[in-house]
């Protein structure tokens, strides 16, 4: 079938709640994406990161497929010589007690949700049903019927309610608004520690040590949704590590298990995890041997290939590069690492069309928030191929009427 059938396949028979680039892809190794008609593109997009090891990663294959071949499922109403392995690969790797695995990064959050209310009821001894989450405004955390009640995208909620009750919302970047929120049933504080989604907002340098601060005065949980953020693409493990920050509770997904397979988790201290009782949370596919052995492989490539310091470096020589681009188009570049976005002026007309003429220079990318083209190649790209990628960007952002 050509593109052109498949494309009208699958608006025919698939729910149509995406509007993706009229590309479509078979196959993917490193940073480079194919498609059907052998166009070859860099993948600047990292299916949002989750494939910052890059596509296919020989090592996982490998993982992925030997693990195949023995075991991919039990349930967790029996053990598995896997999962062990992985908790505590994701406990010194984040410098926490426990960790629970689950599949989406959705799920994760519900997941951090379910036990911080626990806490604030068995520990902190908040009345029951009245604990409470404070969230920023422009988070985005996934789409449950839950998590998108305390969207302030429209788009994400306006039919989906009623919603769950519990999350007052305070403005991004402003600590002092947390503080203020504050009351006697706030049980913790949900956040990004950079508002991908939002438009690649990074908050005033030290919000989150500030936030921290606040958290541990108050006896408040910190939660750090870092499933966009972790794992290397902002170029520390973390990017709650740019300001030394060590919330309560980590919230993972994405690069977890290099785009493989989702797998997401919940880390933390026994204090909060350890609430957690036999049959009061779980997944059938969660903690599978599959996906720790996926899972445990994509989390030692990242190490061993030295990809968050990769981010660190290639992430501010590609900014101060694309900081000499002149054009009258662009508003704003920033970014951490190699989660980068180019904010467009009203007047550009939204930077979708950026994203269709990049397409046609071989390049993949998503907008965000209409005006932000976001820039997130898998890590593993060289300064070589960031130098391939600069130049067909400079030249869409500068010839573009
Ligand atoms: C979509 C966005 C990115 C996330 C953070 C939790 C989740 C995500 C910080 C939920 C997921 C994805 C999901 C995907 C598009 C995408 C996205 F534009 F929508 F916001 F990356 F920027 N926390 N983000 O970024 O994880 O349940 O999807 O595994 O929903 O269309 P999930």
């Amino acid at each position: 079938m050509t593109s052109k059938e498949l494309i009208q396949t699958e608006d025919q028979y698939g729910a149509h709640n995406y509007h993706p680039l009229d590309v479509v892809l078979k196959k993917g190794k490193g940073i480079w994406v194919h498609d059907l008609e052998g166009n070859k593109y860099l993948d600047f997009l990292s299916a949002y990161s989750s494939v910052n090891q890059g596509h296919c990663h020989p090592r996982i294959v490998k993982a992925l497929t030997r693990q195949a071949r023995k075991l991919t499922i039990t349930s967790r109403a029996f053990r598995n010589d896997q999962l062990g392995l992985f908790c505590k690969q994701v406990c010194e790797l984040t410098g926490m007690e426990m960790m629970l695995p689950m599949n989406s990064g959705a799920e994760a959050v519900e997941t951090a949700i379910k036990v911080i209310r626990k806490w604030a009821y068995k520990v902190k001894g908040v009345p029951r049903d009245k604990a409470e989450i404070i969230t920023c405004a422009g988070n985005f955390h996934g789409r449950t019927t839950t998590i998108v009640g305390f969207s302030t995208e429209t788009l994400y909620k306006e039919f989906f309610g009623p919603f769950t009750p519990g999350f007052p919302m305070v403005p991004f970047g402003d600590a002092k608004a947390i503080e203020k929120a504050v009351n006697k049933n706030t049980a913790a504080v949900l956040l990004e520690p950079i508002q991908a989604e939002g438009g690649v907002l990074i908050p005033p340098d030290g919000y989150l040590k500030q936030v921290a601060e606040i958290c541990r005065k108050k006896n408040i949980l910190l939660a750090l949704d870092e499933i966009q953020t972790g794992l290397g693409r902002t170029g520390k493990i973390f990017a709650c590590r740019h300001e030394d920050v060590q919330p309560d509770l980590f919230i993972l997904g994405k690069a977890l298990s290099g785009g493989f397979y989702p797998v997401s988790a919940v880390v933390s201290k026994k204090e909060v995890l350890g609430l957690f009782t036999p049959g009061e949370h779980g997944s059938t596919f969660a903690g599978n041997p599959l996906a720790c052995a996926v899972a445990r492989e994509a989390l030692a490539v990242l190490v061993r290939e030295n990809l968050v310091v990769k981010a660190a470096e290639l992430g501010n020589y590609f900014m101060d590069r694309l900081r000499t681009i002149h054009s009258k188009h662009v508003r704003e570049v920033r970014g951490r690492g190699l989660l980068i976005g180019v904010e467009l002026k009203q007047e550009a007309g939204g930077a979708r069309r950026f994203c269709e003429a990049l397409q046609k220079e071989g390049l993949l990318c998503k907008e965000t928030h209409d005006h932000v083209i976001r820039f997130a190649p898998p890590l593993v790209i060289s300064k070589k191929e960031i130098d391939w990628a600069f130049t067909r960007i400079k030249t869409v952002l500068e010839t573009l009427d």
